[in-house]
């Protein structure tokens, strides 16, 4: 398999001379850390409709439902490591002028590879916080609770600390990942069907401003026809290929 793939050597020179690299990431980053991805075989939302889980609709339909999922999710993500694609991105923030994780994940797997300049667009799934007060609780707090728990302030029903369907992003957080797009001399396009927006408008707009895109996944996808550069292969043997090209 490694073998087989071919890393343009325009896009090694290209990368000498980056200054701003971004790395749009999804779910299929994760994918070799054994985290399901949403859309792809096996995929989350194939086994459970996302409109039922992921929405506040959803969570105040069936509050618990939605509770256990997340602490599903949890339990996988505490039994898991970040993998070689992780590790290489956090490894390019030490050789490189401004390297950016723009992330659609909840995992908190780039952070904990080593990578410190992370933008989740869609927040992060080892934060709680009260529906009522607001008030933000670390994911230890609950770790054991099989039903919603509620604010020790207020009495509140706890909540992930998530984007769910129908919710803006965080405040600001679309603003900066927009502002880095758009300076960024090259944008990597990691393990993402690019389908949910507004995140998908990022690589777009870094090309807009001129960026070259380079897409790492193992099938086609809907932005495939707007990059420079599509390399078919799993992102934790490509990432590490291209890094290794570079001879830092
Ligand atoms: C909002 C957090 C509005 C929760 C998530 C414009 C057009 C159309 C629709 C919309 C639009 N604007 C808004 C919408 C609606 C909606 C949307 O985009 N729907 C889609 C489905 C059409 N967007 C929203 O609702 C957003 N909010 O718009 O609010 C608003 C406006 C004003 C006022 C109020 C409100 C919020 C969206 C965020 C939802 N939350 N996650 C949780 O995780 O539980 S989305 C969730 O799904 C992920 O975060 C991620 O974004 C998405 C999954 O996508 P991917 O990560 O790409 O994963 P996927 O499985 O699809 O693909 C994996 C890829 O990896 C595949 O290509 C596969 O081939 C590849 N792969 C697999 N293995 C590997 C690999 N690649 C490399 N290596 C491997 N080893
Ligand atoms: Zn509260």
């Amino acid at each position: 398999m490694l073998n087989e793939i071919e890393i343009p050597e325009e896009l090694i020179q290209k990368l000498r001379s980056a200054k701003s690299i971004l790395f749009f990431t999804g779910a299929g980053i994760s994918a070799e850390s054994g985290i399901d991805t949403f859309r792809g075989k096996g995929g989350l939302w194939n086994k459970m409709s996302a409109q039922e889980l992921a929405s506040f609709d959803g969570f105040m339909k069936n509050p618990n439902l939605v509770w256990e999922w997340y602490q599903y999710r949890r339990k996988i993500i505490s039994e898991t490591e970040p993998n070689a694609g992780h590790k290489t991105i956090a490894e390019f923030e030490k050789h490189f002028n401004q390297v950016t994780v723009v992330t659609q994940n909840v995992d908190n797997l780039h952070k904990r590879a080593g990578s410190t300049n992370i933008l989740e667009l869609h927040g992060n799934i080892e934060r709680n916080f009260c529906l009522k007060c607001k008030a933000f609780y670390d994911v230890e707090k609950f770790i054991d609770a099989n039903e919603v728990p509620k604010c020790e302030k207020c009495g509140g029903m706890i909540r992930p600390d998530v984007v769910w369907f129908g919710e803006m992003l965080p405040k600001g957080i679309f603003e900066e990942a927009e502002r880095i797009a758009i300076n960024a001399d090259i944008c990597f396009i990691v393990g993402t069907s690019a389908v949910v927006y507004p995140a998908a408008y990022i690589p777009l707009s870094a090309k807009e401003a001129g960026a070259t895109l380079v897409e790492i996944n193992i099938e086609l996808t809907n932005i495939s026809d707007q990059v420079d550069f599509s390399i078919l292969g799993k992102s934790g043997e490509v990432l590490p290929k291209i890094f290794s090209f570079l001879g830092l």
